[in-house]
């Protein structure tokens, strides 16, 4: 048995006669260029992978062969003169970094294969998707495939807190990375850089953003131990090495988050202010140094001014200071600043914080530096508005940052499925550029692109939760492509990790895609309040218990009524909207049902477009979303002996754990409702009726 699971790289056997024929006649025999390490991770994966769904090893050439009937060719057209002579220079010229092309060709009378591209990383793209191809039983005597990324970046943001052995918010276990036994390199590293690469992701950051000792873990002698920041030491920086240069096989750049006082915790001066020229050039050494030893390493991701961390308001300095004192050290290596707009500040509702911060200072900041920003203006919330700085900073390189771990939507524990999430906000318009600019049209720049918070750990299944492989999946995958739609990136995920049985591919399917509508439902009423989630002391608060005592001001109940009034009279957080949005939101008519608490404090007995009442549709909705996790639960126990025992097990046990968990929901939500409204629940369903 594997050391953990092999998630939807599994490569088992092609179930059709059929299949298997055409399959070996191209696969069998392969003729890949040589020539850098990710050649060397591509022959690595057809090794495994074809072994596993051919049965039998293929036999790698040096020169394509004469004596067969038909062979796999994968390189750049100046690596071999096959792939030169079989697909015209012109037709991969214009292609972006990554990009590739897959065809079936006929060459010396032999039936071939070709993967071809402009680069290195091009050609583990172009594999992967060959092999997945083989995975979903997909024909390929006819293939003539052409692909492209959407964006240039496409990062994983690893929250990991070297040396305490944890991914901040990471629900699956303790972190892969074993810090401690760097340069030593585990297997696992391996397969982790080829899940990234087999859904397209090119860059990690590989810690967490938060690189200073977090003030309420401070009684915890666990956390004694080494920090974030402390790997920009230079002794660390070389330990790193071994570990990036395994990234590197498979077209992943390494990036690190640092601390904006680095200058003081790394370095021995005395201040970290952006504009003193000690610092900067503390910074311009730092880079050279890392350069030295990483040629290809990404870049510095920040949090600043946010949650303790430190940042440039320390020294009267704004964002812009900041983040180009940074870059400035980069920009000779052709290295970028990620520079986070998550801020704290002095408003009272938070959600108009991150643009009243950002917004102004457009256009100011160096050209190697991205403003990343959260999907929507709180935080990774099960649904929220879509951020409004989206479209506003068109002089800026912006980075749309997703959160692929389930913080707020249950954790490891429950099966919620975020690409239908990340669709809505792709799709959402934002009329930045008139009618017609959806988020997906944003962030094509180079400098630009879409960011995910990981969600591996060192649980077996590597997710915590054997469905929560399919939001790393997806994350990727739509990130490669936002125009894909959720329903073929889910049925590809379901396939390659389920097999081809399509009831078992329907039933998964079905789950994933109706689950987050479920958590919604149970966790928030579905009126759009949020943040309604126990906030512990511990490390990790908690985030997963229901706790609306905690947060009046984001629910806004109150005897006459409930929601937050953040129309231009409220917090004005809607007029930083562009119409026809401000206006759509900004009424109490046109606002969407399932954003109207967010944007608007209403009373209980507001009726709703169908005549039903605010606190009536809150009942509604969470008793819905229970019966809908039990009716996902149902579909699960359908499954029963056509998936594997070890999964369908996993998943049953903490389908329970989920009903249970949403009956709490709907049980605190409820008694909430109905103590601040004091009106019952008309089907006489709640508590205490
Ligand atoms: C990494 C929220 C999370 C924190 C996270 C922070 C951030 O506050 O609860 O765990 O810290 O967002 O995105 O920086």
């Amino acid at each position: 048995m594997n050391q953990y699971d092999d998630c939807w790289l599994r490569y088992e056997r092609v179930g059709s006669d059929k299949r298997l024929d055409s399959y070996q006649r191209r696969c069998r025999h392969a003729y890949v260029a040589e020539k850098s390490p990710e050649c060397g991770a591509v022959r690595d994966e057809l090794r495994r992978a074809l072994s596993g769904l051919l049965g039998e090893d293929p036999h790698f050439w040096q020169h394509p062969p004469t004596t067969v009937d038909g062979f796999l060719a994968i390189g750049t057209p100046d690596d071999m003169a096959m792939i030169a002579e079989s697909v015209p220079g012109d037709d991969i010229a214009d292609l972006e970094d990554g990009g590739y092309l897959i065809r079936s060709v006929t060459w010396n009378d032999a039936d071939c294969l070709v993967v071809t591209a402009p680069t290195d990383r091009g050609l583990v793209y172009g594999t992967f998707h060959l092999l997945r191809l083989l995975g979903t039983g997909e024909p390929i005597d006819d293939l003539d495939v052409r692909e492209e990324p959407a964006y240039a970046n496409r990062l994983l943001n690893q929250w990991d807190t070297p040396f305490h052995r944890s991914v901040e918010r990471g629900y699956a276990g303790e972190s892969i990375f074993d810090w401690e036994r760097l340069p030593d390199l585990r297997s696992r590293y391996e397969d982790y850089a080829r899940l990234l690469a087999s859904v397209g992701i090119n860059g990690i950051v590989l810690n967490n953003v938060n690189t200073t000792k977090p003030q309420r873990a401070s009684a915890n002698a666990a956390f004694d131990a080494f920090e974030g920041w402390q790997l920009l030491e230079s002794r660390r920086l070389e330990d790193l090495t071994g570990l990036v240069s395994l990234f590197r096989r498979y077209g992943i750049r390494p990036y690190l988050s640092v601390n904006f006082a680095a200058p003081m915790l790394v370095g021995d001066l005395d201040t970290a202010d952006p504009l003193d020229e000690d610092v900067r050039e503390w910074w311009r050494k730092k880079a050279d140094e890392i350069y030295d030893l990483v040629p290809d390493f990404g870049g510095f991701l920040v949090k600043a001014d946010s949650e303790g961390q430190a940042g440039p308001y320390d020294y009267d300095r704004d964002h812009v200071d900041g983040a180009n004192a940074i870059a400035q050290a980069l920009e000779p290596h052709g290295g970028r600043v990620w520079w986070r707009a998550f801020v704290y500040g002095s408003h009272e509702d938070r959600a108009v914080q991150a643009y009243d911060t950002f917004e102004p200072l457009d256009g100011e900041f160096a050209e190697n530096v991205t403003v990343q920003i959260k999907n929507g203006p709180i935080d990774f919330q099960p649904r929220e508005p879509v951020s409004t700085l989206f479209g506003a900073m068109p002089e800026t390189d912006l980075g749309l940052e997703l959160q692929i771990t389930q913080e707020y939507t249950g954790q490891g524990v429950h099966a919620t499925y975020h690409l239908p999430m990340w669709k809505e906000i792709f799709e959402f318009d934002t009329h930045a550029d008139g009618e017609g600019t959806p988020v997906r049209s944003l962030f094509r720049g180079d400098g630009e692109g879409v960011v995910g918070v990981g969600n591996v750990g060192e649980d077996y299944n590597w997710t915590g939760h054997y469905l929560a492989q399919a939001n790393l999946y997806a994350f990727g995958r739509a990130a490669w492509d936002p125009d894909r739609s959720a329903e073929a990136i889910t049925r590809e995920w379901v396939r390659l990790t389920f097999g081809a049985d399509e009831d078992v591919v329907d039933t998964v399917t079905e789950i994933l895609r109706d689950s987050w509508a479920a958590c919604i439902d149970y966790e928030t009423g579905g009126l759009g309040l949020m943040h309604m989630m126990h906030n512990g002391e511990e490390y990790l608060e908690n985030h997963y218990y229901p706790s609306p005592e905690e947060w009046p001001g984001y629910h806004g109940a109150s005897e006459d009524g409930i929601g937050v009034d953040r129309t231009e009279s409220g917090s004005g957080y809607v007029t930083q909207y562009r119409d026809p949005v401000a206006e759509r939101y900004g009424s109490v008519e046109t606002c969407p049902e399932e954003l109207l608490l967010f944007f608007h404090h209403l009373p209980w007995d507001h009726e709703l477009a169908d005549g039903t009442t605010v606190v009536q549709r809150l009942y509604d909705n969470c008793f819905a979303g229970v019966e809908e996790v039990e009716r996902l639960r149902n579909l699960w126990h359908s499954l029963e002996g056509r998936v594997d025992e070890r999964r369908y097990r996993h998943v049953a046990e903490r389908f329970d754990e989920q009903v249970a968990q949403a009956e709490r929901w709907q049980d605190v939500l409820t008694s909430t409702v109905r103590e601040y409204s004091g009106m019952p629940d008309e089907r006489g369903r709640a508590r205490d009726e």
